[in-house]
This record gives C-alpha cells, structure tokens and sequence, in this order.
C-alpha cells in the first residue's frame, strides 16, 4: 500500500470517514456536470428517463462510467475495501439553487439488503460543497456501531428514499461539515450518522455518491443485480457483472437500467408505508 492509501485507511479505520481527497481538476469536474446538465435538459419532458440518469448516471452516461473507474477512485476504494471492488451504485444528490431540501440523520447501509458492511462511499462534489449550499455532516467515530433503529418520516423535503430518520440520539456538536471543492470527494463508511442542510445558495449543489462493494458481498435484491467490476476479480458471481455504457443515453440501456432499478427498490421500500422518490 502506498502512503496515500495507508493514510486514508487509517484515519478511515478511526473516524469512519476521509476527506478531502483530490480526484478531478476544476476543469473535469465542470467538464462531468456540464454532460449531466446536457443529458438531463435533453430529458426535460421525460421525468422517468431523467430520473433514471440521475440515479444511475455510470449506467448511462459515458463519463460517469469513466469516474467510477478513475485510477484515483479505484485507489481510494481498495484502500479501504482490498483489491476486488465492484460499483453497487452511482446515484447524485441533486440540490437545486435556493431550495430546502435536505438529507435526515442516516446510515446508509439500513435498506439496501446487503448481508455485511463491507461497502464504502466516495461522494464526488460536482459543485461546490459547503455549509450554505447544503454540503454532508459526519459524526466522527459512529461507524463502529451496527446499524441503530430509523423512524420512516416521509418528509417531504426529504432527499432520501424512506425520509428515514436515525432514532437515536445524535451529537451534532461532534459533526463535522464536509466541505468539497468540485472535483474533490470525501470517502465514507455505511455505519457513518451523517445528514446535510438546505441549499441557500444560487448554484446547484450536485454530488456523486459512487457505492463500492466487495465481490463476496449477497445483495436481496437477487443475482440479477447489475454491477461493475472495476478493480481485481469477482470470485463469486453473486450479482451480474455489466458493461459501460458504450454510447449516452442509448435507449437499450434506459431499459435495462430500468429493469434493475425496479428489483433494487422492490428492497428499497420494503415494508415501507409509502414509495416515491424525493430526490429525482
Ligand atoms: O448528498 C447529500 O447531501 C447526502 C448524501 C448521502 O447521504 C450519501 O451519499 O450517503
């Protein structure tokens, strides 16, 4: 391991968390946002292809199959994950300008019907990240406890898929803000209390959230489940390995996209008293 990587495992290991960490220049990350801004002006009148590229962007868009196996990010990931990695997931938090949406208190690996913890995060700031425009919290050091009991609230400004919220108490005199440059990404763990704040800015604020598993790793969602390879080998063919996308916004991927979006959510909201979506 290099020293990079064995820092980042190590502040990883004790705050559950690292950032930041450098990936794009300026220059690539405006490059990145200005295709997705392209793609989702091109789907302006179709809501169910627009919010398929926004919640599968790798699956769709060519250059977000290229940041989901950028070097940098294939070296953060095995740091933390070891050298057989694949993408689970590559879904943006999109928070338009002046808007007051927001992100409750979570842990990310609750509904995904995943059977260990071996998944990491790379959130890729497409925009800049701060406290004004909404930018994630970390509670340092909540990675160590199991998943804790969530409330489903279905609040209406809020991002995540349940509105779920963490039932426990939490120490936001701890929480750190998660600050990002565009092209910069923080990298956390699927235990992590974290949360963020309404855009009271001007510009949109637009993550990247890149999903990182590892190979032995059984999903409920079933084998059928689509999934990259993108670092070592897959020794145990638990999920359907696929392709990037070849060409933007092909209409043979859109429906297959949408086959396997249908199966994740099918886990997604199960047992839930609600299903819609907030963030798309
Ligand atoms: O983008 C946000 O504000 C929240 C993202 C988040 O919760 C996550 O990536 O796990």
């Amino acid at each position: 391991m290099n020293d990079i990587a064995s820092t980042l495992a190590l502040d990883y290991a004790r705050d559950g968390f690292v950032f930041p960490v450098d990936i794009l220049t300026p220059g690539e990350a405006r490059a990145l946002r200005d295709d997705l801004e392209a793609g989702e002006a091109a789907l302006a009148n179709d809501t169910t292809k627009r919010s398929l590229l926004r919640g599968y962007p790798a699956r769709l868009l060519p250059s977000f199959y290229d940041l989901v196996r950028h070097p940098k990010m294939v070296a953060a990931a095995t740091a933390v994950l070891g050298p057989d990695v694949m993408v689970w997931g590559s879904g943006l938090f999109i928070k338009e300008a002046n808007t007051p949406h927001y992100v409750s208190w979570h842990q990310d690996l609750t509904y995904w019907g995943l059977n260990t913890a071996e998944e990491v995060t790379l959130w890729v700031a497409l925009s800049p990240a701060t406290v004004e425009s909404g930018c994630m919290r970390f509670v340092p050091g909540t990675h160590r406890e199991q998943i804790v009991p969530h409330t489903d609230k279905f609040g209406e400004e809020n991002l995540l898929t349940r509105g779920q919220e963490l039932a426990v108490e939490v120490n936001e005199a701890d929480a750190v803000d998660v600050v990002l440059q565009p092209g910069q990404a923080s990298v956390h763990h699927g235990h992590l209390f974290h949360a963020s704040g309404p855009n009271t800015t001007g510009d949109r604020r637009i993550g990247a959230a890149i999903r990182y598993i590892v190979p032995s790793m059984k999903a409920r969602s079933g084998p059928e489940t689509e999934m990259f390879l993108v670092a070592g080998e897959d020794r145990y063919g638990h999920f359907t390995l696929v392709d990037g996308p070849k060409e933007r916004m092909a209409e043979a991927d859109f429906a297959r996209v949408a086959a396997d979006s249908a199966r994740r959510n099918n886990i997604l909201f199960e047992g839930a008293a609600q299903t819609r979506f907030n963030r798309r």
